[in-house]
């Protein structure tokens, strides 16, 4: 547009008009980058909200090198199930996937591939049901510390979540 303006008056009015036509158009690349950037990211954004971690927590503890479980709510308004795959926290060298088992005698915990998310459905971790066990803590926890864990969903995909040291079974 700014070329057809510009040029037809001289050669280096040409030039300049191009360069500037040019110019005027990797902006607009460069907007139109941005633009499917903020598209994707709200498409992927739009579709995490139907997956919502919350009340995520972990018992304080004075000790350094235990396994501690990861309990939290998750609120699936997806319309498939969904599944945690992994989690990985800064404070622990690894995790794992638990359920609890109840036979003849006392409970037993035992570790799964995934922990199970159903769709339209609030699942609530617990200690004497599906959980997350984080191994091998590196610090100590003290009540009222926030960290920031990374939750992967087979669907949901990653989940930043803020994990609260609290006294709160
Ligand atoms: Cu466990």
């Amino acid at each position: 547009m700014i070329a057809i303006a510009t040029s037809g008056r001289d050669g280096a009015g040409l030039d300049r008009g191009s360069r500037i036509a040019l110019s005027r158009g990797s902006g607009l690349l460069a907007i139109g980058l941005v633009a499917v950037g903020t598209w994707l990211m709200s498409g992927s954004a739009a579709a995490n909200t139907a997956l919502q971690v919350t009340n995520a927590r972990v018992p304080p503890s004075e000790e350094i090198g235990i396994n501690l479980p990861l309990l939290m709510t998750i609120r699936n308004d997806a319309a498939e199930a969904d599944a945690i795959l992994r989690v990985r926290c800064p404070f622990a060298n690894f995790s794992e996937k638990h359920t609890v088992d109840r036979g003849e005698g006392a409970p037993a915990m035992r570790e799964i591939k995934s922990i199970p998310i159903p769709e339209s459905k609030t699942t609530e971790l617990k200690r004497d049901g599906y959980h997350v066990m984080l191994l091998q803590t590196r610090q100590k926890l003290v009540d009222g510390e926030k960290f920031t864990c990374a939750i992967v969903f087979q669907k949901a995909g990653t989940k930043e979540t803020e994990v609260e040291v609290s006294r709160t079974p």
